[in-house]
């Protein structure tokens, strides 16, 4: 770092350290990558508009088995590991459970040896920071990329020129789109080295550059700015993410994201293949693409009219083509998030391709005439019809999802394709998840049936025998007790509250939404608290809630609820009566980082959404898989964390998806509810007459009512159900032997959940693609 050590700051130790880390990566990336042309196999590509990676030092360090020799290294340098690791920060481009699940299939996929590649977008801004100003959420941007990012390859000489906009004309028999809006996308790669070195795959993100970036002429003639905006207009492409969650900002500037990076990726991906393959028919058999959710949509007709307009093959082969590579998860059947363009805005932007919808469009009715089901119609443009009819297979993230998605969303495509969808429910990395977050628990399961579970998740089963005895249990205990105290200090330190590290600490961390009903936990909390004043010497299980998680930027009444809470704790924390019973908090800025700071430190896992919502769910796995116990609903991968961990081991409520469309054909549902439940009913009280908000007593009346008379999510519906749940938590809890064990059966019983099982059933059900690394 050019430095002497006397001056070096946490920053030049880390910068120092990931360079070292870094080099000794290169080796394995290119070696894999040779490996990968020599093999000539089948290549996965991954479109992903997110990947919430997180930091990477760690990462690197734990996936060569270099934490003994770094932590001693900088001993001798008189510098403290952790601090440096905490110095970097966090990748957050992406908002919730769809980015990470990509950045957890890249390091499955390189911990396999799958050859493969993810594609997205270098935005310059990640998700924004949150913060809390008198309770409100207030958004700033986030700056990753000011400080030099040390994991990145700038590949200034992999560049593509797109277009938007300009004209359709015909040459020599041929259809030619030339577009009047032109600029670059440059790439940028970053190694994703897998468990123990032996793969390493790249994460290829786009950035956005003018083709002509500076114009000398306006210079001279003094008019500074005019001279560098084309410049800046390339690079607002790749400037911000979209914070959205499960709601589509219907902007043209996201319309010219998606196509950016799904078109360079196109050609960075049929540049790679014609320059080792003549044929392109043989595309389909050395490339299998993944649309993640539909934003990268538009690569399949981009694929198609590159084989159809610019190579010269007939539009029947191409589709045929198109088809064999491409297939297309769905992550939601949140109507307001299935993404449905306007045509005319299509149109204008991308002229050519939608025409070539149309005759995607018509190609499918021709070969499927019973029924008329387009990806363009009502004026719109509709991507997930369109990713169906494209995809050669189809994918939901949980059993239930996926069945609901052949029941709901793709009843009718469902019945003309009845062998397109298919299921692979969600995991997660354990290196992450497990190992590196949670060196407590790791450590035990190690000293118990060895390492092999880093990479072979199930082998957790092997702790069941151990379970029973009673000093493993004890020493289980200790690393749970253990990690409640160094979040205790990490929360004291950062936000100065002490939390009781003796009481169950029951945490929902996951984006703000009316369907993951956060509300629904702090009416519960607010019940509780109001029974314990009730009787306050009383026999109370303590209890600390923990809360974090952002609301997408325009969802006001989404940061209503934050305020609401962070109202709540407010008084709650301040009772002299209650203090010791009911902790409340909300932390600021949720991130993969805080995540892997609170999970191994959880006794109660909240997945509370409305049942037929939660797509899958990624926390939910990661929390049991950590020793805490899930309260939920029958949704998304619950259902399978369920049955896989045993009933007597989760605490179920609540009403089932079809019970959850009966119950809103009953018009006044809320009202018998609340009629029903007086302690709802006091809950709800307290919220309307301005008990958290004394000096602004109306502030949470809108959400009252909203509970009230309308309540879509069925809030009030379930609450008795989920206050039952609770109950029966704190009973379990009275008994430390007893709650241990369900947790560690949770723990034992989770090692379905690794996404390296997940990328296995893609690998084989989707891709057709092997590992190419030795068994
Ligand atoms: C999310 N979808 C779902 O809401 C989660 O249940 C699921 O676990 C993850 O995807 C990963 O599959 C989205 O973020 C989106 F954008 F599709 F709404």
């Amino acid at each position: 770092m050019g430095k002497d050590p006397e001056h070096a700051k946490f920053f030049d130790w880390r910068m120092a350290l990931s360079h070292a880390i870094r080099d000794r990566i290169v080796d394995r990336w290119v070696a894999s990558t040779r490996r990968t042309y020599e093999q000539d196999g089948k290549r996965v590509y991954y479109l992903s508009m997110e990947f919430l990676i997180g930091r990477l030092l760690e990462d690197g360090i734990v996936n060569l088995g270099l934490v003994e020799e770094v932590g001693e290294t900088l001993r001798t340098f008189g510098i403290d590991y952790r601090s440096v690791l905490e110095d970097e920060p966090d990748a957050a481009l992406g908002n919730g459970g769809l980015g990470r699940l990509a950045a957890c299939f890249l390091d499955s996929l390189s911990t396999i040896g799958c050859p493969a590649m993810g594609y997205g977008i270098r935005y310059e801004n990640g998700l924004f920071k949150q913060s809390f100003v008198d309770g409100r959420q207030v958004e700033s941007p986030e700056t990753w990329l000011q400080e030099p990012h040390p994991w990145e390859f700038g590949r200034p000489e992999v560049r593509f020129t797109l277009g938007f906009r300009g004209e359709v004309t015909t040459e020599n028999g041929r259809t030619v789109w030339k577009p009047s809006e032109l600029l670059q996308a440059e790439a940028f790669d970053t190694p994703i080295v897998g468990w123990q070195g032996r793969w390493a795959n790249t994460l290829r993100l786009w950035a956005g550059r003018a083709v002509d970036p500076f114009d000398l002429d306006r210079f001279n003639a003094g008019d500074f700015a005019a001279a560098a905006e084309h410049e800046a207009l390339a690079r607002t492409i790749s400037r911000v993410l979209y914070p959205e969650d499960s709601n589509e900002a219907g902007k043209e500037l996201r319309l010219k994201q998606e196509f950016f990076f799904s078109a360079a990726s196109i050609r960075d991906i049929l540049r790679r293949f014609e320059g080792q393959h003549e044929d392109l028919r043989a595309l389909p058999k050395k490339v299998a693409i993944q649309l993640n959710d539909t934003h990268p949509a538009i690569a399949g007709p981009e694929l198609l009219r590159i084989l159809h307009d610019e190579r010269g093959l007939s539009f029947e082969e191409a589709l045929e083509i198109t088809h064999g590579c491409m297939n297309y998860t769905n992550h939601t059947l949140l109507p307001e998030a299935l993404e449905r363009w306007d045509e005319r805005l299509f149109g204008r932007l991308l002229p050519r391709h939608l025409q070539i919808i149309d005759r995607i469009d018509d190609a499918h009715y021709r070969a499927n005439p019973t029924r008329l089901l387009s990806a363009r119609s009502d004026g719109q443009v509709k991507m997930g019809e369109l990713s169906f009819i494209v995809a050669n297979k189809v994918n939901g993230v949980s059993a239930l999802h996926t069945d609901l998605m052949k029941k709901t969303v793709f009843k009718d495509l469902h019945g003309l394709h009845p062998d397109r969808i298919v299921n692979e429910t969600n995991g997660v990395t354990p290196r992450r998840w497990l190992h590196s977050c949670n060196p407590g628990l790791s450590s035990l399961i190690t000293d118990s049936i060895g390492d092999g579970w880093i990479a072979d998740l199930e082998q957790l089963e092997r702790l069941e025998p151990f379970i029973g005895k009673d000093d493993w249990l004890h020493r289980f205990r200790a690393v749970k007790a253990e990690n409640k105290v160094t979040l205790c200090d990490y929360i004291a330190e950062r936000h100065g509250m002490r939390l009781n590290p003796d009481a169950m600490f029951d945490i929902q961390i996951k984006r703000i939404h009316e369907y993951k009903r956060q509300h629904l936990n702090i009416l519960e909390a607010i019940a509780h608290w109001q029974e314990i004043k009730d009787t306050p010497g009383g026999d109370w299980v303590p209890r600390v809630k923990i809360f974090a998680g952002k609301a997408a930027q325009g969802y006001h009444f989404a940061k209503d609820i934050i305020h609401l809470i962070n109202d709540v704790a407010k008084v709650v924390n301040a009772d002299a009566e209650t203090r010791d019973s009911l902790q409340v908090i909300f932390l600021p800025n949720y991130n993969v980082t805080l995540a892997e700071h609170l999970i191994p430190a959880a006794d109660l896992s909240e997945q509370i959404s409305t049942a037929g919502k939660e797509a899958s769910g990624t926390g939910n796995m990661k929390f049991a898989l950590n020793g805490a116990l899930t309260i939920g609903t029958l949704d998304g991968a619950n259902v399978e964390i369920r049955e896989r961990v045993g009933e007597e081991n989760f605490f179920l409520f609540g009403m089932l998806a079809d019970e959850v469309m009966q119950r809103r054909m009953i018009h006044d549902h809320a009202q018998q509810a609340i009629a029903a439940d007086p302690r709802l009913a006091r809950a709800l009280e307290a919220i309307r007459s301005g008990t958290f908000s004394p000096q602004d007593p109306g502030r949470y009346v809108h959400i009252a009512d909203n509970l009230t008379w309308s309540d879509y999510f069925l809030v009030c519906s379930d609450f008795s159900a989920y206050w039952q749940a609770q109950r029966e938590a704190d009973h379990a809890y009275r008994d430390p032997d007893l709650w241990a064990r369900k947790a560690a059966l949770n723990v034992a019983r989770s090692g379905w959940f690794s996404s390296d099982r997940t990328i296995r059933g893609y690998m084989c059900d989707i891709w057709g693609a092997e590992s190419l690394l030795a068994p």
